[in-house]
């Protein structure tokens, strides 16, 4: 059987720490998802964020949602938390004042929306309200620092969650660099962003964590990080090189080979 991966073996393989919990937007006691797959909520357009649409849960997965907009094709899934900001219980938008508009890409003509709104709505099971939580407040100041160790969503694959490692501070902003993937995953984001989370995140949703990739990093990022004098830094290095043996289950061959489909950075 493949051997499952550890947070704690990977944490003492790698010499790495884990970023502190108080650093991320996520409630530190994961939420509660009470939502059902078929039903249906208002989502901000991900695609045209001023829009406020009909989506239906299509899938659960730890404390998110997997959402298709009402009158979308099924190429456009978008992944969120059930205490995200851009989704809210059916009746929200109009309360507001608003108009929920047909999603980016409609299929049908323009002119059917009204009815098609009628139809959709019409002996639809709504999300309560109850089942949205309070998106957790923003963290201040970026408290991560060069080299900790998160989870974070694959923005390519956002359905996955993967091992990562902050592989730069500028700012506000984080560089998230996805552990055995060679930076072709690696993105920018904001520290307050809702696509990172504390080690152990997905044990405690039920979230499905990846395994890290089977390549040694070598981004600009881990060149940084290994020319760096600083302790802290120097635990944070990805190489298995460098670090303490990687389990021969998990097959890695440092420096060797890469995935199909990579373009490595
Ligand atoms: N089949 C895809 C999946 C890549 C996922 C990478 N993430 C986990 C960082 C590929 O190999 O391109």
């Amino acid at each position: 059987a493949k051997e499952q991966f550890n947070w704690d073996d990977y944490l003492k393989e790698t010499e790495s720490v884990a970023a502190p919990l108080h650093c991320f937007r996520q409630s530190r006691i994961p939420p509660t998802n009470d939502f059902k797959v078929g039903m249906k909520l208002e989502a901000h357009d991900p695609r045209n964020v001023t829009s406020v649409c009909i989506a239906t849960v299509i899938g659960i997965t730890g404390a998110r949602l997997r959402l298709r907009l009402d009158g979308s094709d099924n190429k456009n899934d978008f992944w969120r938390l059930v205490d995200s900001s851009d989704i809210q219980p059916i009746g929200t938008c109009e309360k507001k004042g608003g108009m929920l508009q047909p999603p980016l890409g409609f299929q049908m003509n323009a002119s059917s929306w009204p009815m098609f709104l009628l139809r959709t709505l019409n002996g639809a099971e709504m999300a309560p309200a109850a089942f949205f939580k309070k998106e957790p407040p923003k963290p201040v100041p970026n408290c991560f620092k060069v080299g900790m160790k998160l989870e974070a969503i694959d923005r390519k694959n956002p359905y996955l969650i993967c091992p990562a490692t902050i592989g730069d501070v500028k700012g506000d902003e984080v560089f998230v660099t996805f552990d055995g993937w060679r930076g072709a995953f690696d993105y920018w984001c904001r520290c307050d962003s809702r696509d990172i989370f504390p080690v152990g995140w997905c044990s405690l949703t039920g979230d499905a964590l990846q395994p890290p990739g089977n390549n040694v990093s070598i981004t600009k990022s881990s060149a940084k990080i290994q020319s760096s004098p600083s302790k802290v830094t120097r635990r944070s290095m990805q190489s298995p090189q460098k670090s303490a043996p990687v389990p021969a289950q998990r097959g890695r061959k440092p420096g060797r080979g890469k995935p199909p489909g990579q373009s490595a950075v």
